[in-house]
């Protein structure tokens, strides 16, 4: 449907009910707040259900929004969910209207909003203007989705249009200045121990155009890093200059080691994750490998090596 449909179709309906996904992110969460945000602004009554993966980055921003208990909604909203599959856990019943913005959609909901934009913020932004006056506190929200899936608008995704959406929340007065620092410049102390360990500890191979991190049980003991502060690990070796492939290979439990392999694209990272069961995309893939770590590297070096020959 269009956006103009979709706008209709919320000033019709009432007592809304917003789902985030699974392991929400900044995007789920920032548009599913701000399009909260924006229908209680045009006078409904709105709520995000209460994703119990809401906790450790961004629930500030989804915390004044989230249902009492016993809140019965008319009509259910899904932003930034692709797939039924991703349903917040412990949510079971059916969805009014999806809002995405990933062509890999299955159109689980009744009727769906998608539009291909880089960011699920992007096309609330859009459906917002059509309910209530873009003001400083959606524009925060909003901000928060369209920075945090372009990685502060340095990912491929990242194009004219994300531009121009951020033109517009910033004209609306969106704290930009304190959201980049606090969602881009900021770590955890034990993250920070972490990638210290990880950057002293790289190995290298192939000349240098392969770069490997073993991350340990020991080394996340000794940084007091848990899951959260593991996030995007897979790319810290590749920022080494001159570097084509860069492997993070994590001890993992019952013998098995995690491996994230990124590329620049020379190497086919699906295929030489699929050698070992693995799979993904052509520049970013992953495997599990029923090896040490060491094991699983020389086994990696090996395959890689073939594809620079
Ligand atoms: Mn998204």
């Amino acid at each position: 449907m269009t956006i103009k449909e979709a706008a209709e179709r919320l000033l019709e309906q009432d007592d809304f009910l917003i789902l985030t996904h699974q392991r929400p992110d900044g995007d789920t969460i920032g548009s599913g707040a701000g399009l909260c945000y924006a229908l209680r602004k045009a006078g409904k009554n709105a709520f995000l259900y209460n994703n119990p993966q809401f906790s450790d980055s961004y629930d500030w921003a989804a915390e004044p929004y989230i249902e009492a208990e016993g809140y019965k909604p008319k009509y259910v909203i899904a932003v930034d969910l692709a797939d039924a599959k991703l349903f917040p856990k412990g949510f079971e019943g059916e969805v009014d209207l999806c809002i995405d913005h990933h062509l890999s959609n299955t159109f689980y909901a009744k009727e769906t909003l998608l539009m291909d934009r880089s960011s699920c913020g992007e096309v609330v932004l859009e459906l917002s203007k059509e309910l209530c006056e873009l003001d400083s506190v959606l524009a925060d929200l909003l901000y928060i989705a369209v920075s945090t899936d372009t990685g502060c608008f340095v990912y491929g995704n990242t194009n004219a249009d994300t531009h121009r959406a951020a033109a517009l929340l910033f004209d609306a007065g969106a704290k930009t200045q304190f959201l980049n620092k606090l969602l881009f410049r900021t770590s955890s102390r034990a993250r920070l121990a972490l990638e210290g360990m990880i950057f002293s500890s790289l190995r290298y191979h192939h000349e240098d155009k392969t770069v490997v991190s073993i991350v340990t049980k020991k080394m996340l003991e000794e940084a007091g890093a848990e899951e959260k502060d593991c996030q995007d690990i897979a790319s810290l070796p590749g920022r080494v200059e001159g570097a084509h492939t860069s492997i993070v290979i994590k001890e993992g439990d019952k013998g098995f080691c995690k491996v994230s392999l990124r590329t620049n694209g020379i190497v086919n990272a699906s295929n030489i994750c699929a050698l070992f069961g693995g799979g993904g995309h052509a520049m970013a893939a992953g495997c599990s490998i029923k090896k040490s770590c060491l094991e699983a590297e020389a086994m990696l070096i090996e395959a890689i090596g073939k594809e620079y020959e």
